[in-house]
Formats: structure tokens, sequence, C-alpha cells
């Protein structure tokens, strides 16, 4: 750990016992993947899995246009340039990293206008990742619809512990915008994972498959961009998707400077072969339910035990409350970024921190943003852990809760400018 700055991100795999840092490209590709993988078309332009690539993307999710990119962020980035203007306000379910960097490098500003019950961690609203749609409503009347290019919508939120978005709420969502002639973007990164929740607790979705209320789902939106490197069970992969043919124009143009030909957008063949695959095996209803029980099971585990958690327990991760679990350190003194390295200490177990310093500086103040969520993630790739690695890492949970009092903070000695959580060096406080 000290080797490392005390950053579970600056730690080599191979000192890691169970990798729970993300689910981002770390989940386990099935056989059919596998076999895909063998049947790459490496071709320059026009491979033939871009096509079925393209495919899958419009029969799963319904947009009507399609641009490959390398990851998330290339999807992001391309859509901030090219529909965010400076001085624009881009709404949004809680900010993401990297999300809301590429919207503030494009000139916009990002307000959060998620529900109030999402920042508490205790509260069982059971879509907390819904939109507060008088706060957008007030929002929109103070600078104007003509300010906000599009609402930026993300499934199962990240930042507020993996919480869904109901299909009422996205409906009403999307008659607010039109009565205003806005735009809504869905990241839908973890849509899938999302749907479940609909399926599970919304009424008259119980009997509905995953694919069909996903693509319900996307109905109400305008485009999405994806980090396939999640729900599609790939390793490297994103896309971006939109109903606007202009728009599509210009997005195929950027792509070509930044990622990559516009029929792979940065991944090569028999990784556009894999993602395909992956795409449909993501919505199998039996698939889904098992990736999402299999970390509520962790999630109980540590409920039982009394240790204060994110809760509903979320989609693809359990997130520790560590403001409640180290109660006696301040906020800057990292007490998510803290927990992460005692876990890893105690066990060897990776997780990643969710709080001050992810949250990062204001672009105008130049001060800490001080989140009201302080979490530790323990993100579960799919397909990868068994049940009986979650009771390790629950028993190393505990372990560490139990041992909370003597636990000090830690000071930052390193930042870097921009996503500072990825290589931020700390050292304990003495
Ligand atoms: C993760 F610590 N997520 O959760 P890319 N949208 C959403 C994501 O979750 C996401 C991206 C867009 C990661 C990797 C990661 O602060 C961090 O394919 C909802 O990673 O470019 C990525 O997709 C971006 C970890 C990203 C972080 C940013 O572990």
């Amino acid at each position: 750990m000290a080797e490392a700055g005390y950053n579970t991100f600056l730690l080599r795999s191979e000192d890691v016992y169970i990798d729970l840092l993300t689910d981002s490209g770390t989940s386990a590709m099935s056989d059919r993947q596998w076999a895909g993988m063998m049947l790459g078309d490496e071709a320059y332009a026009g491979s033939r899995n871009f096509y079925h690539l393209e495919e899958a993307a419009r029969n799963y999710y319904g947009y009507r246009y399609f641009v490959p990119t390398h990851q998330g962020r290339g999807a992001e980035h391309l859509l901030s340039q090219a529909v965010i203007k400076p001085g624009h306000y881009v709404p949004g379910n809680m900010y993401f990293t990297t999300t809301r960097l590429h919207q503030e490098m494009a000139g916009g500003t990002f307000v959060d206008v998620i529900i109030d019950e999402a920042h508490d961690p205790a509260n069982l609203h059971p879509f907390k990742g819904n939109v507060d749609l008088d706060k957008l409503e007030s929002l929109i009347k103070r600078v104007g619809a003509n300010n906000i290019p599009y609402v930026s919508l993300a499934g199962t939120v990240n930042m507020a512990g993996g919480q869904p978005v109901s299909m009422a709420n996205v409906r009403a969502l999307r008659e607010l915008c039109d009565r205003y002639g806005i735009r809504i973007y869905l990241d839908a990164t973890r849509m899938v994972e999302n749907v479940f929740f609909i399926q599970e607790r919304e009424k008259g979705y119980a009997d509905k498959s995953v694919a069909v209320i996903l693509k319900e789902f996307c109905s109400f939106t305008d485009g999405a961009w994806m980090s396939a490197k999640k729900d599609h069970l790939v390793n490297i992969g994103g896309w971006l998707a939109v109903n606007d043919s202009d728009l599509f124009d210009t997005l195929r143009n950027m792509v070509v400077i930044y990622e990559g030909l516009h029929t792979y957008g940065g991944m090569a063949g028999r990784d556009m072969e894999a993602l395909a695959i992956g795409i449909a095996e993501s919505v199998n209803d039996a698939h889904v339910r098992s990736r999402v029980e299999q970390v509520r099971y962790l999630g109980d585990l540590l409920i039982n035990w009394g240790i204060p958690i994110v809760q509903p327990v979320g989609g693809h991760a359990v997130f520790l409350d560590a403001k409640r679990i180290y109660s006696h350190l301040s906020q800057d003194q990292f007490p998510a970024q803290t927990l992460v390295a005692e876990i890893y200490l105690d066990s060897g177990v990776r997780s990643m921190e969710r709080g001050i310093v992810s949250a990062g500086r204001d672009s105008e103040t130049g001060d800490h943003r001080y989140p009201a969520l302080e979490l530790t993630r323990l993100a579960i790739p799919r397909r990868v852990y068994t049940q009986a690695h979650m009771d390790v890492v629950a028993e190393a949970v505990k372990a560490v809760y139990d041992a909370r009092k003597q636990t000090r903070g830690l000071a930052m000695v390193y930042e870097p400018k921009y996503l500072r959580f990825f290589q931020a060096r700390f050292e304990p406080i003495t």
C-alpha cells in the first residue's frame, strides 16, 4: 500500500487476491464470445463484425444510427463536443467522473437533478436514480431551454450506489422535455441491470422480459452512449447511438478524427464480434437475475452484521458508507480512501474510493467538492466470482469494521489535475 501511495489504482494486479476494483472490462467472456473472437474480420473498412454489432445494438436498444467507439469515454467525448456549447447547462441524475469532465471540457456546467433520496445512503426508495422533475423544471426556467442541450440520464446510477431509474420517471421526463424541446441522452452502460429492477419492483413489468423492457425504456430517449465493458461482457468497447440523422452525420465525421474509422471506432474486428454476441447474452433474464442477486448476497451479509452500506443494494456493486463507518474522521481525511486501503491491507481485496477524492475540485473555486456520499465501492465482475469469494470479502470488511475506532485517516501528497482519483498518492496521518 505504501508503494502504491495508498491508492488501489496504483497496485499491480498480481498483488491482488480478490479484485473488486471495478466491473469494467473484468467480466468473463462466454465460450460463444471467445468463438466470436476467432471470426474477426480485420478489414480496415466495412468489417462484417461491424454490421453484426450495429444490428445487435439496433435490435436491443432501438436507436436508428450507430457509431462505434473504443470505450465509454470515447463516446462521451464525441457527444459532448458535438452538442455542448460554452455556457450550456447539462442536467443529470448525479455526476459520473468521466461524463462530467467531458461535459465541462466542452464548456458545459453539470447540474445535479437527481431526487434528494439518492444522497441519503439509508433511504430505501426503490428508484433512487430518478430525476427530480421539479429540480429540472426550475433549472429550465432559470437558464432557459435553449441553454440545455440535453438531459444526461444514467441507468443504475453508479455514484449513487448503482440505483435504478423507474419507467414511470423516464416517461414523465420525456413529457417534460417535450414541452420544452429538450433532448434526452442515456448513459446505457448498466441499463440492463436497471431494467432488472424495473422488472422486479415496478407494477406491470414482472411478466415482461428484460429485452422488452429495455427497448421500451430507450424509446423515451433520443440516443445513448455505452461503455460496453460493463453490461455487454467484453474487455473493451463502446458505442454511441442516436435517432437524429444530422447529429449522426456530425458524430460519424468526428469519430474518424478521435477514435478510428466509422466501421470500427477503435475496436478490432474480433472485439466487435465478441461485443455483438455479448449484447444478446446480456439481456438473458436468468443471467441478469443471477448477476444482481450475487451483488445482493454480499450486501445482505454486511447488512446482517450491522455494517452501514448504501441501501437498497445496487446493481453492480456494494457501497460501504465510509462516513458512518469512520464517523471520527473529517471528509478531508479521506474516509472512503482510508477504508479502501484498510480492506486491502486486511485481505488483499481491492475496492475503489467513491467520495471526496472522486468528486475532484470545483472547476471555478478550485476547492474540494464535498459530496454527501462518501463511499467505498466493492464492484463485482460478472460471471467471475463464486458466493464463497463473497463470504471472504464480507469477512474482510467485518474485520476492518471491527477495528474502525483505531483507524486514522490519510493525507493527499500528490494530486493530478484531471480525474485525480486514478493517480493521486496518499500517506497515513500519524
Ligand atoms: C467503473 F473510477 N466506469 O465504474 P469507460 N459511464 C458510466 C461508467 O460507469 C463508466 C463510463 C461511463 C468505470 C470505469 C471507471 O471514475 C472512474 O468505458 C456509468 O470506462 O470509458 C465507467 O466508460 C466510462 C472507473 C471510469 C472510475 C471512471 O469502474
